[in-house]
């Protein structure tokens, strides 16, 4: 299928339970509050807003190890797989609005299960100040947001949560961009199984448009589609202060908007998650209102 970029939804995951402070169930709100439908309408798109989607009931289970609220973070992951699988399906452009990071394991569960029926690799660009590659084995705070990305690549340690014969998202398909905080045996795991790494380092070197047209070529020459995936402490806290789990360093204002505006020319991108914006932690909407403006250069708003 042909994804329409022109043809939005709007998903909200109002999950906070996959992270360590709560507050991130206000994140849809905000986002609408800041205005993300009016402006991706301004742009020419048409834009369904789906209200905020609920968790399916999974109560009692759990998972071996350290993974906190896994019943309420399977039963999110369950309903979001089937949300973004179905939008996909029906050719539109899913936006899942956050909600913490663990939302992800649903929703790039559903992307991959969409693309691999359509005979089309699944590529994911994870732009986050972390990697999000703990299992419930290494994680030290047993927080789900954590754990995302080992989960859709098809770590050992989830089962139960969906069936074991779906698709799994290949780590060499996986692109991190933005990293600077990493636990030790995460960095194994990760190291082991092959993503690949734009860590702060990388970007300070040789700047983040290299890396950017790496992630673009590499999706082309594959005839991939891509899912982006943009956790909002990417961001340098000085510019993003709504966000639970902040690292200094991060990712400038500009460096954020030419990466959009990267990828809206590439025409790449045909599912999104915006997440961990945690609005009781913002500083008078600051932090949402710049993840709108950034989604409309994800969407064709140009400088010049
Ligand atoms: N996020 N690596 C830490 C942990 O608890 O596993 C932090 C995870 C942050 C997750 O920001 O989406
Ligand atoms: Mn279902
Ligand atoms: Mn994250
Ligand atoms: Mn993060």
């Amino acid at each position: 299928s042909q994804i329409d970029r022109k043809n939005i939804v709007l998903l909200g995951a109002p999950v906070e339970e996959g992270a360590g402070r709560l507050g991130c169930a206000m994140g849809p709100a905000a986002l609408r509050l800041a205005g993300i439908g009016p402006a991706l309408e301004k742009l020419g798109h048409t834009v369904e807003d789906r209200g905020n989607l609920a968790p399916e009931n999974l109560s009692g289970f759990t998972l071996p190890g350290l993974a906190r609220n896994a019943a309420l973070i399977g039963g999110w992951t369950r309903t979001l797989d089937c949300a973004a699988y179905e939008t996909l399906k029906n050719g539109k452009m899913p936006i899942f609005l956050g909600g913490d990071h663990s939302l992800s394991m649903g929703t790039v569960a559903g992307a991959v299960r969409h693309a691999e029926e359509q005979g089309r690799k699944l590529f994911v660009l994870w732009m986050d100040a972390h990697a999000d590659f703990n299992t419930p084995a290494t994680s030290p705070s047993g927080n789900m947001h954590g754990m995302s990305v080992a989960f859709f690549c098809g770590v050992d340690g989830f089962s139960g949560i969906l069936p074991d014969d779906r698709p799994a998202v290949a780590p060499e398909n996986v692109f991190m961009c933005g990293l600077r905080s990493i636990d030790p045996d995460e960095r194994a795991e990760l190291t082991r199984a092959g993503v690949n790494v734009f860590d702060m380092r990388f970007i300070d070197e040789n700047g983040i448009v290299a890396a950017m047209k790496r992630v673009i070529e590499t999706v082309r020459q594959a005839d991939g589609l891509l899912h982006l995936s943009f956790d909002t402490d990417f961001l340098d806290p000085e510019i993003a202060p709504g966000t639970g789990t902040t690292v200094r360093g991060g990712g400038t204002y500009r460096e954020a908007h030419v990466v959009m505006e990267m990828l809206y020319d590439s025409g790449l991108v045909t599912s999104l998650d915006i997440v961990e914006l945690n609005p009781f932690l913002d500083d008078r909407g600051k932090s949402a209102y710049l993840l709108v403006e950034l989604m409309s250069s994800l969407f064709g708003q140009k400088i010049f």
